[in-house]
């Protein structure tokens, strides 16, 4: 399959490059310029020409796009790359803050404000190195030039963990500008999802400036962490807006068999860990409930575990046969789902450019174009569709 030989050759590329880069000091060579062929595909609902924009990224976490045309995208280490024309410039941000970066912890998403036209803010969010080890943060900031500046770190989450599992994140804007925010259970203790007084497992709703909306669900509550939205999440590492429906979808990475989409709804229990349709990846038993009332249930799980991560939901004119699906990118299997709804229910799915690296984040361009970052593989992708 052309496909296949094409991505075998672009990873040769890739890992010759990678051999050359430890054994020489120099900033650059002949590798390094590799023309890599692009490759259609015949999906089900669109012939979609991939194109391989750049093949060095590492552990890339999130993408946006400045109005003036340049793409950002961050890589987990803590370095945010500058695109322009789907070329990378050679240029990163300078002045990004320091983070806690230790396996799934690091940088991660990145976000424009909706009017970013009039105000300039960007958002971030990352694994901040704070006393007892890193906290999932939220900062703005401006860009001046390729710097980033104006820094406020609008909420930082507690308590502190000096590992680096289950963190999140990713950033949404709802039409009223709320900022969401996810948030992981941190892995060796599930049972912070169920309780209201820690920040982990769970998806945080904050104003544009970080101050605490009135209307959040749990802000009267006692001890409760008043900027909680919904809990019960496990470790929520896509989170997407739909706007034409004004409603958000999580997209949970679940233990193993229980990975799922849920609709995100205001004070809502996900369940994790009192309920889950997967089991430990040791196989053990986690739990033998799949239902408790009180407790949503996702609108659909993946059995055997994808690993999914970042998503977007597709409203460009460029993909009319995929308009309203929600493109999920896998980890462990490795493509991105193209997941078919219709309202608020689960119809079905097409897993699309099977093999083509761990994908971390799918995401649509205000052109109109799906772009997807991967890791392993290191590639920035562009979809264009063919017919
Ligand atoms: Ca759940």
């Amino acid at each position: 399959m052309k496909f296949q030989k094409t991505l075998h050759i672009l990873l040769i590329s890739t890992f010759l490059w990678a051999a050359c880069q430890e054994k020489t000091t120099g900033s650059s060579n002949e590798l390094d310029k590799v023309e890599v062929d692009s490759f259609a595909v015949n999906t089900e609902k669109h012939i979609i020409k991939v194109d391989t924009l750049y093949t060095e990224l590492e552990n890339p976490w999130g993408m946006t796009w400045l109005p003036d045309g340049r793409m950002l995208v961050t890589e987990r280490k803590g370095e945010i790359l500058i695109f322009e024309n789907d070329t990378f410039t050679g240029n990163k941000l300078e002045g990004v803050p320091a983070v806690h970066e230790v396996s799934q912890a690091g940088l991660l998403d990145i976000q424009l404000h909706p009017n970013y036209d009039q105000n300039g803010w960007i958002y971030i969010s990352y694994a901040k190195p704070v006393e007892g080890g890193g906290a999932t943060a939220i900062m703005r900031a401006k860009i001046e030039g390729n710097s980033l500046v104006q820094q406020e770190d609008l909420i930082i989450t507690t308590p502190a963990v000096e590992g680096g599992r289950h963190f999140g994140s990713r950033i949404i804007f709802d039409k009223d500008n709320f900022l969401y925010f996810s948030n992981g259970e941190r892995g060796a203790n599930p049972e912070n999802a169920q309780t209201l007084k820690n920040s982990h497992g769970k998806i945080h709703r904050i104003h544009d400036d970080g101050r605490i909306p009135t209307d959040n669900p749990f802000v009267n509550e006692a001890g409760a962490i008043p900027s909680i939205w919904t809990y019960g999440n496990r470790n929520p590492q896509g989170l997407v807006y739909d706007k034409a429906n004004d409603l958000i979808w999580g997209i949970e990475h679940g233990p193993k068999g229980g990975d799922e989409i849920n609709l995100i709804e205001k004070g809502k229990n996900y369940g994790w860990p009192e309920i889950t349709y997967g089991i430990g990846y040791d196989d053990s038993i986690i739990t033998e409930d799949t239902v408790k009332s009180g407790m949503e249930q996702p609108i659909h799980f993946w059995r055997p575990s994808i690993a999914p991560c970042g998503a977007t939901i597709v409203t460009s004119d460029k993909y009319p046969n995929w308009k309203g699906n929600l493109l999920v990118g896998a980890l462990a299997k490795q493509h991105i789902a193209r997941v078919e709804l219709n309202g608020k229910v689960y119809v079905g799915e097409e897993k699309l450019f099977q093999d083509i690296g761990r994908v971390r984040h799918v995401a649509q361009s205000p052109d109109g174009y799906i772009y997807a970052v991967t890791e392993v593989t290191g590639l920035l992708i562009k979809l264009i569709p063919q017919g």
